[in-house]
């Protein structure tokens, strides 16, 4: 009998997931990042050497080659000086973890064409600094090691292959001779080859730089298509296709590809139900580091910021830009640790969370979470309201009961026939966010009006 046994338990052990698994594809991909919801973007590369000045003007950061109008030779001497002897992986990653943040999304290649890791393909890499050590590898090495997901940054657009086109406007010294863009994109998909199997698995592509002419809905669809026969698995922002709108980074009506929206330096008004996006942010002015930049949002803006993103069902990919010795900045560094403090209190309220149901609170911000039959609410509380007494619009569920996250101390609430009065006197409030959870039976569906 117990012959027979095993290998039925077997069997079944091996076609379990395939049974119980009734999402279909893409829910399950998109599983761990709508579960995240909060990333590092870390912009690095040559351009941190410069550290954002340029023969006397000091606006500049990752687009420097551009803005100051850097010919080709002279950005290349950059090569020479790019040598982050304080580059430490597992210091980066656990800055990382610490903020409570789940995936670090670093550029592979930015704009420039400068290459982090150690590709076959070009010697406008690492291994040609004086560095020579692959960065993605102890980078991914150190990610996995630590419970993060690896992500790519990926410019499409590249002002230093030959093969790119258009050149910029302002470049002279770049012949169009003999190019032929066609031969970029096989470049580049060599790159995604090289990016996607020899660092384990990857959580995003995030690709960047598709605005140009040269870049076509069929290309976006081939490179889209292309990534996933890498890593089936692995998420792809819509930016490899044209569907951007602007800044606001959702995709336009229509046959776009790309798992999720890219709004940048913005946050949208409200989020669109059954869409997934992601707002990427600075914490100061710029993307690549910058020295003379020291106009920091205040740890408690991110916090709310985060909390404000949540709220509407999206993600935030918070921006790191390290120096050229491989260290972060003491102003990201101190942001990270707040942030940290506060998700190691109040990270219930944002992982795995969905978008407020109600439309509008003076008050704060609010997410949700099914618990088993129930639903907890989390309210964040930004203004502390009057007299104590925090006001949410009614709805027909049942309320189980309230308590405020930090302490759990218990909340006394009355129901009148609109709204949900909370009386907050005496507990402890955090400067930069209070949560208040409070336990409902069932789904909530129908939310009065206040
Ligand atoms: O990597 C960082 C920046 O270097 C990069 N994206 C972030 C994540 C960036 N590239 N360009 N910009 C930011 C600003 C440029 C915006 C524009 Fe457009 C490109 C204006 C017109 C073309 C965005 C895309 C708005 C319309 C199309």
């Amino acid at each position: 009998m117990k012959r027979l046994i095993i290998p039925a338990l077997l069997i079944y052990l091996l076609l379990l997931p395939s049974c119980v698994n009734t999402n279909d594809g893409e829910q399950d991909r998109m599983d761990w990042w709508r579960d995240a919801r909060f990333g590092m973007f870390i912009h690095w590369g040559l351009y941190a050497v410069p550290a954002g000045e340029w023969e006397g003007t000091t606006n500049h950061a990752e687009w420097i080659r551009t803005t100051a109008q850097i010919p080709l030779e002279t950005y290349n001497e950059f090569v020479e000086r790019f040598n982050p002897v304080d580059f430490d992986a597992g210091k980066w990653v656990s800055m990382a973890r610490n903020a409570g943040m789940k995936y670090i999304v670093i550029t592979s290649k930015h704009h420039d064409g400068f290459c982090l890791f150690d590709s076959e393909y070009t010697d406008f890499d690492i291994m040609s600094t004086p560095f020579k050590r692959d960065i993605l590898k102890e980078l991914s090495d150190e990610c996995r090691q630590q419970g993060l997901k690896m992500c790519w940054y990926h410019s499409i657009m590249d002002w230093h292959h030959p093969d790119y086109l258009p050149r910029r406007g302002w470049e002279k010294d770049r012949s169009t001779e003999g190019a032929d863009f066609d031969q970029y994109v096989s470049y580049m998909k060599k790159q995604l080859a090289e990016l996607t199997s020899d660092y384990g698995k990857i959580g995003v592509l995030w690709f960047d730089g598709e605005w140009e002419d040269t870049w076509t809905h069929e290309r976006g669809v081939d490179l889209y298509d292309y990534v996933r026969s890498l890593q089936d698995d692995i998420i792809i922002n819509n930016r490899v296709d044209k569907g951007r709108q602007g800044m606001a980074g959702l995709t336009k009506e229509g046959e776009y590809r790309g798992d999720f929206g890219t709004p940048e330096q913005e946050i949208p008004d409200t989020g669109l139900p059954g869409v997934d996006w992601e707002t990427c942010m600075t914490m100061n002015n710029h993307w690549g580091y910058n020295k003379y930049d020291d106009n920091w949002k205040s740890s408690q803006d991110l916090i709310r910021k985060l909390v404000d993103i949540a709220s509407k069902g999206g993600n935030f990919l918070l921006n790191v830009g390290p120096r050229a010795d491989g260290t972060f900045p003491r102003e990201s560094i101190e942001r990270l640790e707040d942030i940290g403090k506060w998700m190691d209190i109040y990270g219930e309220s944002i992982y795995g969370t969905q978008a407020s149901p109600f439309s509008d609170l003076g008050w704060g911000r609010c997410t949700q979470k099914a618990k088993k039959k129930n639903t907890r609410l989390f309210l964040h509380v930004f203004h502390w309201p009057e007299n104590d007494t925090l006001v949410l619009p009614g709805f027909d569920n049942r309320i189980k009961k309230a308590w405020a996250m930090k302490g759990m101390k218990k909340l006394d609430y009355e129901e009148s026939e609109n709204n949900i009065i909370i009386d907050l006197s005496g507990i402890e409030s955090d400067e930069n966010c209070t949560v208040i959870t409070l336990e409902v039976k069932g789904k909530i569906n129908t939310v009065k009006d206040l």
